[in-house]
């Protein structure tokens, strides 16, 4: 079947900040209380998808969150003005007011784990929203996701959207952050790896949450009836995610048949790649690019963020396209490691380097500001036109931006009540410029 892999980013928030806001991730618990520039976050985002949609791909957009986020403040006892409860909340619960404020849903890598219609008994799409019950900043992420996946994905005769999975530790999600396809062409029957930083219940006293279960993953290759011989489930290695790689997408990318990881990216790396190509068995034959600690120690790799890049095939180019952090170039074994890669004759033909500094510095790469979504012809054709970019799409946006984000913000702003009529401006006015109607966000319907 002809399929194509379209990219759906997350477009950068107003309110996009540095709280700190989760442990195990070292850049954003390098710079905390920075100053963010929020106006220049989303036109780096706008940008790397401009450069995408240039290139030939299809590019999607999910939409900015409500935020701060005024339901969860309600649920935790704030009452009064709107005012009144960011006053309250700034000085009896002020992590609280950090973590309905924060901008973490632009991490759209994290929104769902998606399987295409090529891999599942009904034919069709399934999409599974992340719960990310780990962190509190990102739990509250799941509802108004899912409404941007029905906007961006309504028919169902097509897709199914599936609602998160129980909000409970043991079924932690963080969607397709740990989640690698691998295929011979986009359109036929691929292998899906899922790989898990912990088994449920299993607290192993480590320094660093390990945020997605085995059992989740299970539970995702079960409701979205996956061909379970075609299923890898992988464990990261523990040692990786004590170093700083709270999701594998850190130390692993993969696109069509070629894996592309760090040494020390899984527990056990020979039986994983024996699984992976079990799995593969008459549908394609792996090509596993390792990178070796001894070419790129794995701190280099995860502050360079070089695995944290997109993978893509770009039409007219015979191999793969790795879009990386512009951060890479100035990590000297990486920038070393990028030459030699596109000196061989491996599956990867060139890095192009993209700046995304804004997100970078909380700890999301290029590759964990989209989502990728494999869509056959038709689904292509059902899938909602008003969230995909254009010419005249990306110049709305970015006089979008110019007008409405402010161009820095310290955590201490967080507190001024202008800044929920600011956004809620802004998102009103969205919804108009992608045809969301007026019910999208739930203060529009308040
Ligand atoms: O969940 N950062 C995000 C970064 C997510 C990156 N996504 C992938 N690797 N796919 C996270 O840790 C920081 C927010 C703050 O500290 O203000 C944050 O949530």
């Amino acid at each position: 079947m002809a399929a194509m892999e379209a990219n759906y980013d997350g477009l950068v928030g107003l309110t996009h900040n540095y709280g700190g806001l989760s442990a195990g991730n070292l850049a954003s618990a390098h710079n905390v209380g920075q100053i963010s520039r929020p106006r220049e976050g989303a036109l780096q985002g706008l940008s790397k998808m401009k450069r995408l949609y240039d290139a030939g791909l299809v590019q999607g957009i999910l939409p900015p969150h409500e935020r701060p986020f005024l339901p969860l403040l309600h649920e935790a006892g704030f009452a009064g003005s709107d005012a009144q409860i960011i006053e309250n909340a700034a000085r009896h619960a002020p992590a609280l007011l950090q973590a309905v404020s924060s901008s973490a849903f632009m991490w759209a890598a994290n929104a769902a784990t998606i399987s295409p219609s090529a891999d599942t008994s009904d034919g069709r799409l399934h999409a599974s929203t992340a719960n990310l019950v780990t962190m509190l900043h990102r739990s509250i992420e799941g509802p108004q996701t899912e409404r941007s996946l029905h906007a961006a994905f309504p028919d169902d005769n097509h897709f199914c959207i599936h609602a998160p999975l129980p909000m409970q530790e043991s079924f932690g999600d963080e969607g397709a952050a740990n989640h690698v396809r691998l295929c011979a062409d986009h359109g036929d029957p691929g292998v899906e790896i899922f790989v898990h930083g912990r088994l449920a219940g299993f607290a192993p006293g480590l320094k660093f949450p390990a945020r997605q279960t085995l059992q989740a993953n299970q539970a995702l290759a079960r409701r979205h009836g996956l061909n379970m011989d075609r299923v890898v489930f992988a464990a990261q290695a523990q040692s990786t995610i004590e170093a700083g790689a709270f999701h594998n997408d850190v130390v692993c990318v993969g696109a069509k048949t070629c894996l592309f990881f760090h040494e020390y990216a899984f527990a056990d790396t020979t039986q994983t790649l024996e699984a992976i190509r079990r799995a593969a068995d008459r549908l394609f034959e792996p090509q596993f690019v390792q990178v070796n600690q001894d070419e790129v120690p794995l701190r280099d790799a995860i502050t360079s963020y070089l695995f944290n890049s997109m993978l893509v095939e770009i039409p007219g180019e015979e191999r793969l396209v790795l879009i990386a952090p512009a951060e890479c170039r100035k990590t000297p074994s990486v920038a070393q490691y990028c030459d030699k890669l596109v000196a061989g004759n491996g599956p990867i033909g060139r890095v192009e380097f993209v700046d995304v500094r804004q997100s970078m510095r909380n700890g999301g790469g290029p590759a964990c500001l989209r989502l990728r979504v494999v869509l056959s012809d038709a689904e292509r054709a059902a899938a909602n036109p008003d969230m995909l970019m254009s010419e005249t799409l990306y110049a709305k946006l970015t006089d979008w931006v110019r007008r409405h984000y402010r161009e820095q913000l310290a955590p201490a702003d967080l507190v001024d009540p202008s800044l929920l009529a600011e956004g809620r401006r802004a998102l009103d006015e969205l919804t108009t410029i992608l045809s969301l109607g007026s019910d999208f966000y739930p203060f529009q319907r308040a």
